[in-house]
């Protein structure tokens, strides 16, 4: 007897998280980028890695590209390459913060040639999600300034709705562009979009087809983050997730591996809220895999995903309310608490079996011999991108 029912396996069949595909090139901090063997040579080679992670997990089937980091001659080729290997080609990221005329900004930059070499970037996104066939363009802005004064940070706020409406008057059809915040880094003192709050009133301004992405590894310490995510889903504007984990800043880990507390309880909140395998809210991991492997570290991440949905998905939500409106605290705290500790790893892993996936992805690619066979053929594998 499994102890998840019919209908949560079949919610947990829907699920489909996004991969980045700058999980699979060589990533590091600021002191040291160590080279993996094995490491993708070029784009072709991320979606290929990506497509090993859905091949022992059926849960990850599409991934993420950014621009430039992700360029190549032919879209329709990349397509075609990543159709051909089962996956799909997902969210577009752009970059303005690798360029030095950003310096001082990019979309919120004073002078108005920055401003539209930015927004030129951003259109460039825009061309290549029509050839990728992607619906998502995803905004995070590097931009800010590091002392009290050095900036008019209002000035910048009115500069940054006008580039943002130039770029979201492009999208057409089903595209949405999606705007990400993070508090800090690499900008120290004041950034333009720090919070959630500043990204939705950008979007609102903007349109329907503007929402606001979620990093869990951008908030600071001890933020109740679910209540953000309760908060954007009431009011309809949770475009996506980039889901990481963190013990200190932007530490980009293993989703899961910080606190699975916190995932649970943010999983739970995207169930309350309409915005499980939702087409609106889309999951997505952003994540650097710089000491462990790159392919079993995503593979970790998505099981990580899917554990911590099966465990949200067990809570009794009618006995849940019924303790709420009894004002019955540690009831109420007890229906949540047993969801969580209830151990669905044996249950997930005949329910793969049942469906012809490994009963334990992890041990079905180390027996492969995929790494070994990249680790082989492939020398001088790329940085994901920073410092290269
Ligand atoms: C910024 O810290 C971020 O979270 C954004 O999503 C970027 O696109 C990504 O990391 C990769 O640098
Ligand atoms: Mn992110
Ligand atoms: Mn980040």
């Amino acid at each position: 007897m499994t102890i998840l029912s019919p209908d949560i396996l079949s919610t947990l069949e829907a699920q489909g998280i996004e991969l980045p595909s700058w999980a699979f090139g060589n990533s590091g901090t600021r002191f040291k980028v160590f080279a993996t063997p094995g490491t993708p040579r070029d784009p072709f080679e991320k979606i290929a890695d990506a497509a090993e992670v859905n091949r022992v997990t059926a849960l990850a089937p599409s991934v993420a590209l950014h621009i430039p980091w992700d360029k190549v001659g032919s879209y329709d080729d990349l397509r075609r390459h990543a159709e051909d290997l089962g996956v799909r080609l997902g969210t577009i990221n752009s970059n303005t913060f690798q360029d030095d005329d950003y310096k001082f900004g990019a979309l919120t930059h004073v002078d108005p040639k920055i401003r539209q070499k930015a927004i030129d970037h951003h259109f460039e996104c825009i061309d290549i999600m029509d050839a990728t066939g992607s619906r998502d363009l995803k905004i995070w802005l590097a931009e800010g300034s590091n002392y009290p004064g050095q900036a008019d940070m209002r000035a910048r706020q009115d500069r940054l709705h006008e580039s943002l409406a130039t770029i979201y008057e492009r999208l057409s059809g089903e595209q949405r562009l999606v705007l990400e915040y993070k508090f800090f880094e690499p900008a120290f003192y004041h950034t333009d979009v720090p919070d959630w709050g500043t990204s939705y009133a950008q979007v609102a301004a903007l349109g329907e087809r503007a929402m606001v992405c979620l990093d869990t590894g951008h908030h600071a310490p001890g933020t109740n983050i679910e209540f953000i995510v309760m908060q954007l889903l009431r009011l309809g504007k949770l475009g996506s997730f980039d889901f990481n984990s963190r013990f200190y800043a932007d530490d980009d880990l293993i989703v899961g591996a910080a606190d699975p507390f916190q995932l649970f309880r943010i999983i739970f909140e995207v169930i309350r809220g309409g915005g499980l395998n939702s087409p609106d809210v889309a999951f997505m991991l952003d994540q650097c895999h710089n000491i462990e492997k790159k392919i079993p570290g995503q593979i970790r991440s998505v099981l990580n995903v899917q554990e911590m949905t099966a465990r949200a998905l067990l809570v009794d939500r009618a006995a849940l309310a019924a303790a709420q409106e009894a004002g019955d605290v540690l009831a109420a705290n007890a229906v949540f608490m047993d969801a969580f500790y209830t151990d669905v790893r044996p249950a997930l892993a005949s329910w793969r079996e049942s469906r012809g996936l490994p009963a334990d992805p992890m041990a079905a690619y180390a027996a492969s011999g995929y790494q070994e066979r990249i680790e082989a053929d492939r020398v001088g594998g790329v940085q994901a991108g920073w410092g290269a």
